[in-house]
């Protein structure tokens, strides 16, 4: 039965045998081994059987060919047909043989995607350098913050038991070019960097490997003290920078390729360079020493907020970091996250993008959907990814957040994306089959940050269930406006961080009591008699200072201000005239009213595929998009009567009619 476990690598259509296929490789490597398996899993060779030739650009062959492969890089390939001794052959190459790894991968989506044969000419470099998942996975095997399962990684029977589960693991995200793994949560236990737990990495990263992916770890910086038996973990205290440097040398002794240290530090409760008075540079330049000889990196969070400071949660990483610009070893990349407070539905970009122009930056995005509705909820995040690094910075022309992500704005060669994993053990991996969408988003448009969201829901799609108009056209009709209907029905016109407590999951807008008053909703929203909104310019936290100096310009102003986000940068009074001519409050009304709309329509539309979906993946979809019609009714129910209760409002004519 269809369970979801092959994910987007389904090779069903054209239903024949592939015992004619003809595949040759000029080299016998793990690599090239694999992209070969790869291809011989799928039927589609069956009935013309080309030759299909697996070769680097050395091969003696290929390079008598004298194809421009030079600008491919070390990841990128080329697929297309050349004749080699009279005879049409189908090369697929690149200049290594990760090249050839995803140049496979690429024949194998141009097919199942419905492409031809016939012609066949793929080329492809990959814009951004470390294109990475970070598993928030518990040594105990609770994911934090995940929604399928338990953790993938058996600790328990690691390093004896490689389950064959990793290499489908390693296969999924060598197929969208995802090419390193931080196996921990970057709430880390300094657990994870004892002999045993290097050990078990080790034999997870012996699996990826042939998959082109590098191993990385998230190190507690309190480790020193905790392992090493040390009074400090001060990164300028010698005993220190040794623990590290012997400790890292242990590492590398079983993972030769291991990628380097992911780091949260001085955030919620984590330890970090701040508890002995010293930079995050200072923390990150220390750890990338010690990996620098061996060719690793430091990936080092920005998400920080300190418990003591009164600031404005939004600002406080530019704060700190931006001071910080310049200061950072060449081989520190810095993580921000998607938002500049936490992975809400919406946020305007980390104000941080373009402020840092002398340090390589990284973008965080959470693929698990901590505020989206955890797996039941149907979110496609193609969208959002989207928007936020098509996002214009306004420091410079043209400039984007992707192209500071990909370097090209400072021409930093160092460049990243991390996506938040929403892998755990579930058959379907990602809770749902549509949550299987946002891993391969993410891994697509870490690949190319400008993919449109659209052309990438509709190569799963067809990857997914098939490749025919008749189910891709409305499949990817109900993505497209997924995520901007969680948006309305939970955090409309830029209202932010209104969730239930801790959980995160469904509305808690009420919500003022909780020890750390960044915590409560009502921090967020401030919502009164008079209006609703965080004033964040001058008037109030001047939070948009921290964008480029034209961009703070038009959100000073609640009238130049992109609606969408309105409530995120102003205090608006109720009565506020809104584009459309409503009030603000009828306009949050509809808002609400249009995203419990959507959800009932998705459900209309996925009724009509019954017939064209297998009945298990079908059933469990619509059995979730039943609950998320009936959670959506809550968000708006809810948030309303709180609302009313502040505002005194009614309801206006028209609006809110009850589903
Ligand atoms: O989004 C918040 C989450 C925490 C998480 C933290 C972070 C890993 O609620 O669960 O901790 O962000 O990103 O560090």
């Amino acid at each position: 039965a269809e369970d979801g476990y092959d994910l987007w690598l389904r090779y069903r259509t054209p239903a024949t045998t592939s015992s004619a296929l003809k595949i040759e490789a000029r080299g016998d490597t793990p690599t090239l081994r694999a992209a070969g398996e790869e291809l011989r899993r799928s039927n589609f060779f069956a009935t013309k059987a080309p030759t299909i030739l697996l070769a680097t650009a050395t091969d003696r062959d290929v390079a008598a060919l004298r194809l421009p492969l030079a600008a491919l890089g070390d990841e990128g390939y080329r697929v297309g047909y050349v004749t080699l001794g009279n005879r049409r052959t189908l090369l697929v190459t690149g200049n290594t043989d990760r090249g050839v790894l995803y140049g496979s991968f690429a024949l194998l989506r141009h097919l199942q995607t419905g492409g031809s044969l016939d012609r066949i000419d793929l080329t492809s470099t990959p814009r951004v350098k470390l294109r990475v998942l970070n598993h928030w996975d518990n040594l105990d095997g609770v994911v934090e913050r995940g929604y399928a399962g338990a953790s993938l990684w058996d600790w328990w029977t690691l390093p004896d038991f490689r389950d064959p589960r990793y290499t489908d693991y390693a296969r999924a995200n060598a197929s969208i070019g995802i090419n390193g793994t931080v196996l921990n949560n970057v709430n880390a236990k300094a657990d994870s960097l004892t002999a045993p737990y290097i050990a078990k990495a080790a034999a997870l990263a012996d699996v990826f490997r042939p998959y082109g992916i590098k191993v990385y770890l998230s190190a507690r910086f309190s480790a020193p003290i905790e392992l090493g038996g040390l009074k400090t973990a001060d990164p300028l205290d010698p005993q220190v920078a040794a623990w590290w440097k012997a400790k890292t040398d242990e590492i590398y002794r079983s993972i030769p390729d291991f990628g380097g240290f992911l780091v949260k530090a001085n955030s919620e409760g984590q330890p970090g360079p701040r508890d002995y008075h010293r930079t995050h540079a200072d923390g990150a330049n220390m750890l990338a020493a010690a990996v620098a000889p061996h060719g690793g990196i430091v990936m080092w969070r920005a998400f920080v907020y300190a418990e003591t400071d009164p600031e404005d949660r939004a600002k406080q990483a530019y704060t700190e970091f931006k001071p910080l610009d310049g200061k950072f070893a060449s081989n520190v990349i810095v993580q921000v996250k998607n938002g500049a407070i936490d992975f809400q539905p919406r946020e305007p970009f980390h104000p941080l993008f373009g402020a840092m122009p002398k340090t390589p930056l990284m973008i965080e995005f959470q693929i698990t959907k901590e505020y989206l509705g955890f797996a039941t909820h149907l979110a496609y995040l193609g969208p959002m990814f989207a928007e936020t690094l098509g996002s214009e910075t306004m420091q410079t022309p043209g400039e984007t957040v992707a192209k500071v992500v990909d370097g090209s704005v400072e021409h930093h060669t160092l460049t990243g994306m991390a996506g938040v994993a929403n892998i755990g053990r579930d058959r379907d991996w990602a809770g749902s089959t549509f949550n299987q969408a946002n891993w391969y988003a993410f891994g697509r448009m870490a690949w190319d940050p400008t993919l449109g969201a659209a052309p990438v829901a509709r190569e799963w799609a067809a990857m997914t269930f098939a490749p025919s108009p008749k189910i891709v056209d409305p499949v990817v009709a109900m993505m497209m406006g997924s995520r901007e209907a969680v948006v309305d029905y939970m955090t409309p016109l830029g209202l932010a961080h209104v969730m239930a407590t801790g959980h995160h999951y469904g509305p808690g807008p009420w919500v003022a009591n909780l020890k750390r008053p960044e915590w409560n909703p009502v921090y967020y929203h401030r919502a009164d008699k008079a209006g609703i909104g965080f004033d964040r310019t001058k008037t109030g936290s001047d939070a948009i200072a921290q964008y480029s100096p034209a961009l703070a310009r038009q959100l000073a102003n609640p009238a130049t201000t992109p609606e969408r986000e309105l409530l995120w940068f102003h205090h608006v009074a109720w009565d506020r005239r809104m584009a459309s001519g409503r009030t603000l409050w009828a306009e949050m009304v509809g808002d609400y009213d249009q995203g419990v709309g959507y959800v009932a329509s998705m459900r209309r539309q996925w009724d009509a595929l019954k017939p064209s979906i297998d009945s298990a993946r079908w059933t469990k979809t619509a059995t979730y998009l039943a609950v998320q019609q009936r959670e959506a009714q809550w968000w708006r129910d809810a948030s309303l009567a709180y609302w009313m209760s502040v505002n005194g409002l009614p309801i206006p004519a028209g609006t809110a009619a009850p589903a």
